[in-house]
């Protein structure tokens, strides 16, 4: 590895046919395979490099395998609680407007493999994350024309993928992936319908020929292959936001409630150095990652190296803008000989900061408390 930067390594290996790749180096191959099949692949966090992550290294959640969809004969069925039904092919949908922005967007199961004691789930590290250019329309151009009636309260966003979810709970038979966003979220420029990513079409794996971006939110809402749009005048209580992808949560009544998991919370996370790495006293090292909020931007990046004791305000190397993260980075000299936790931590401009513990309410999602980076001074 001499002479050649990380950046360069990455770079050669994605040249190499699938299978010449190095299989070991996990940071170095494409993606982390955290399920086979339906495909759910995890960027390796340790190899970010860009701001913009690259469409074949933006990680993959797919709860049911990609479905076999035509662009040619490809319709979206807007309908429900509407004045206008709508049925509108790519081209239609296109015709409505176009505009390209960046938006970051989290699974809310990120993070889920440094939970103690484990739980089920996919075993994402910090790679379940990824900032892109997204192309496409606000879901709200599409909604003006379909023309929601008075009283309309929710937006299920449907896609064509389907599947049997068999337990914890089981569903009653193969149901479509699904998903609700309240009308006034729909309705926001962050809303999107999107085809296309990183300046080309959107990818199979990605949710070709159409998907919703729903800026600040968790990755669930974001719904892949949509084909249907449903505006509902009662809250949507569809698999993946009561059985799946919710909370609890703990209101004025004497019994904790279920609520959909929605918005993205203030999280930083450590690219480089990796947990165990092993870094020379008195001479410096780059600390680097990224940091993300929800709705809101980023305000403040900290950085410890001493388990919390004292923190440095790291700057991050873009104007943090809303709903999409910045990438950070802060030369370290470590003095002293022996272990060390490094820690990060993230700001939103409402001041609210990354817990330092775990909220058991939040099952096995939004898991945005501290996590060290242990590493060893010699
Ligand atoms: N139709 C459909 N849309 C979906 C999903 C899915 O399984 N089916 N997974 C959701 C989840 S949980 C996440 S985190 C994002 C992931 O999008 P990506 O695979 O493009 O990264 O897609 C969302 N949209
Ligand atoms: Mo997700």
């Amino acid at each position: 590895m001499a002479n050649l930067s990380r950046r360069d390594a990455l770079k050669a290996v994605a040249v190499l046919p699938f299978a010449m790749r190095p299989a070991a180096a996990a940071e170095f191959t494409g993606l982390i395979v955290r399920q086979a099949a339906p495909e759910n692949l995890e960027m390796p966090f340790a190899s970010l490099a860009d701001w913009v992550v690259p469409t074949e290294r933006f990680y993959v959640r797919s709860h049911f395998p990609v479905p076999k969809l035509d662009a040619k004969d490809f319709k979206l069925v807007v309908e429900g609680h509407v004045a206008n039904r709508l049925e509108l092919t790519l081209d239609d949908v296109k015709k409505l407007g176009e505009g390209t922005r960046p938006l970051t967007m989290e699974c809310a199961g990120n993070g889920r493999v440094f939970l103690a004691p484990a739980v089920r789930g996919l075993q994402w590290a910090h790679g379940a994350v990824g900032n892109a250019n997204w192309t496409g329309l606000p879901l709200g151009a599409i909604l003006d024309r379909a023309k929601p009636k008075a009283g309309a309260v929710d937006v299920v966003l449907a896609g064509a993928d389907r599947g049997a979810i068999a337990a914890d709970p089981a569903t009653p038979g193969p149901i479509p992936y699904s998903r609700s966003v309240p009308i006034a979220k729909a309705k926001k420029d962050e809303a999107l319908i999107a085809w296309g990513m990183n300046g080309g079409p959107l990818t199979p794996a990605h949710g070709a020929p159409l998907r919703a971006v729903i800026g600040g939110w968790f990755g669930m809402a974001s719904v892949k292959w949509l084909n249907r749009i449903v505006v509902t005048d009662r809250p949507f209580q569809g698999y993946f936001q009561t059985m799946d992808y919710s909370f609890y949560t703990r209101p004025t009544g004497p019994d904790p409630e279920t609520i959909p998991v929605t918005e993205m919370q203030p999280k930083a996370a450590i690219a480089r150095p990796g947990p165990g790495e092993v870094l020379p006293a008195g001479r410096p090292v780059s600390v680097f990652g990224a940091a993300w909020a929800g709705e809101g931007k980023v305000a403040k990046v900290e950085l410890s190296v001493d388990d919390g004791k004292t923190w440095t305000v790291v700057k991050p190397d873009t104007e943090p803008k809303p709903m999409t993260w910045v990438l950070w980075k802060h030369e370290w000299t470590p003095k002293t000989a022996g272990p060390a936790k490094l820690l990060v931590r993230c700001t939103d401009d409402r001041g609210q900061t990354q817990p330092e513990k775990r909220d058991p309410d939040r099952r096995s999602y939004a898991i945005n408390h501290l996590i060290p980076v242990e590493v060893l001074v010699k």
